[in-house]
């Protein structure tokens, strides 16, 4: 299908970009702050960067936000790290950290920017984690005071709230980001955070009047490798699985039928309490985030023992999963430098589906490209950055004028910060930060050339 003409982006769309907490802000422990799963990873890690500087936002925050609105960023979306607002997960407020996101929040406001908050992007706090972490029915406790926390003191300015980031990549792949569960536990685990985050909604919409609330989990198609009907049947269990479980959840407040079969076939049913169903069902989200990378392809189990592979690099971690699907290759797709795939229609087939499925307004809270970028006379050439990020706004585009609502485009990230597992070689900035993976350097920050394309682009969208 093509159009004649494609629908402009509305005057008031949220152009931005993202941070989280863990990954930019370094101060791991100042001014009381407590130790987060992050800290206490890094610190079994000597071989890797860790997170005590990383961009050393936490004391430059003026300075960033400076640059953010000379970029022209319509919203900036980051995270509280929980541990710098309550060090131990639970009771005794560190007033020094909510110090730091007034005094961020209302420098973002003072340029008009507009704040996107992410209550819980990875970082439980380590003293929750010693006590079980999610495993723990105390854990949805200690988020729902958290949250009224933080709905309380921020919620005066800031009207957008994500729940949970990423909670499927969390479930699915939480040994890449530190987690030691066996599967039975991962889904316990995500049944609480269901719950935790059904309540967090609930809460937000009992205490404050405009604002407005979402998931953020990490949402792709899933396309089969060939037109088998085993193949697609294989794809559209990974889909359901991986996916539509995290969305179902938040929107319907009720397992997907396909998802539970699965999870009781195999023993890995979650135990509900007493009104847990009525808790799950007590709130809506107002609209739904997704974060967005690539695409995945997948082809029938061949159920012999081979299902499991482990291809190294590849962002799709696709290990397979006998009697579910099998990792395949797709070869439309061109691939980063770290292998992840690319893939901007898949981005339109994306957001049709969520759309379709949800009919809430969508923001999109991550999509960009990990590069080593590199500085040569002081100026960083990232044009692959630019041309990534031009083929998904494209895309974006076409899926708007296909009649999706999308308010909110949020890349990651708004500068360069430590990956996940992947060091601070791997950079998704538009800002550079000067600081190699040891060597800190002066932590200069140097607008790359996707920073100045991207203001343009706003400027002449907004
Ligand atoms: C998402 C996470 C982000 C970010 C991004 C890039 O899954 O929400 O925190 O890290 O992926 O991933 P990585 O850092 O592994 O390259």
């Amino acid at each position: 299908m093509f159009y004649k003409q494609l629908k402009k982006f509305p005057k008031n769309f949220l152009w931005g970009a993202s941070t989280s907490a863990f990954q930019v802000e370094g101060g791991w422990d100042a001014d009381g702050k407590g130790p987060s799963v992050q800290d206490a990873l890094g610190a079994r890690h000597d071989d890797i960067t860790d997170f005590k500087v990383a961009s050393d936002h936490y004391h430059r925050y003026q300075e960033d936000v400076r640059l953010f609105a000379e970029m022209g960023l319509k919203s900036y979306r980051f995270s509280v790290a929980w541990s710098r607002v309550i060090p131990d997960g639970q009771g005794g407020v560190n007033e020094k950290g909510i110090e730091f996101y007034n005094n961020l929040i209302d420098e973002l406001l003072r340029y008009n920017i507009e704040p996107i908050l992410t209550l819980y992007h990875f970082d439980l706090p380590q003293a929750l984690e010693e006590r079980g972490g999610w495993n723990n029915r105390e854990t949805i406790d200690a988020f729902v005071e958290y949250s009224r926390l933080v709905f309380e003191r921020f919620g005066d300015r800031v009207k957008y709230f994500l729940t949970i980031n990423e909670q499927n990549v969390m479930v699915l792949h939480g040994n890449a980001l530190g987690a030691q569960s066996t599967k039975k536990e991962s889904y316990q685990q995500a049944h609480h955070m269901f719950l935790a985050q059904a309540l967090s909604m609930k809460l937000c919409h009992e205490l404050l009047d405009d604002a407005k609330i979402g998931p953020a989990p990490n949402i792709i198609s899933v396309y089969p490798e060939t037109c088998s009907p085993e193949d697609v049947i294989a794809a559209d269990n990974w889909m359901a699985i991986r996916c539509w479980l995290y969305l179902d959840m938040a929107y319907h407040g009720e397992y997907n039928s396909l998802v539970w079969a699965y999870l009781c076939d195999r023993g890995l049913e979650p135990e509900f309490q007493e009104g847990d169903a009525e808790i799950l069902k007590g709130a809506k989200p107002d609209f739904i985030s997704i974060n967005y990378y690539a695409t995945m392809t997948v082809s029938a189990s061949r159920n012999d023992g081979t299902d499991v592979t482990h291809r190294e690099g590849d962002q799709q971690i696709m290990y397979g999963e006998e009697g579910v699907y099998r990792a395949a290759v797709n070869p439309h797709l061109g691939k980063t430098q770290y292998s992840w795939l690319i893939d901007p229609v898949g981005f339109r087939t994306t957001l049709r589906a969520v759309w379709d499925k949800y009919r809430l307004p969508i923001m999109i809270s991550e999509n960009g490209l990990g590069q080593g970028d590199e500085l040569v006379d002081g100026q960083v050439d990232d044009q692959y950055r630019i041309d990534y990020l031009t083929m998904h706004i494209e895309q974006m585009q076409l899926a708007l004028t296909d009649g999706v609502e999308i308010f909110a485009y949020c890349p990651w990230a708004a500068m360069d910060l430590v990956s996940t597992h992947q060091g601070y070689g791997k950079r998704y900035g538009f800002i550079y930060i000067d600081r190699d993976e040891f060597d800190l350097k002066e932590l200069k920050r140097i607008p790359k050339k996707s920073y100045f394309w991207y203001k343009e682009f706003i400027n002449s969208n907004s």
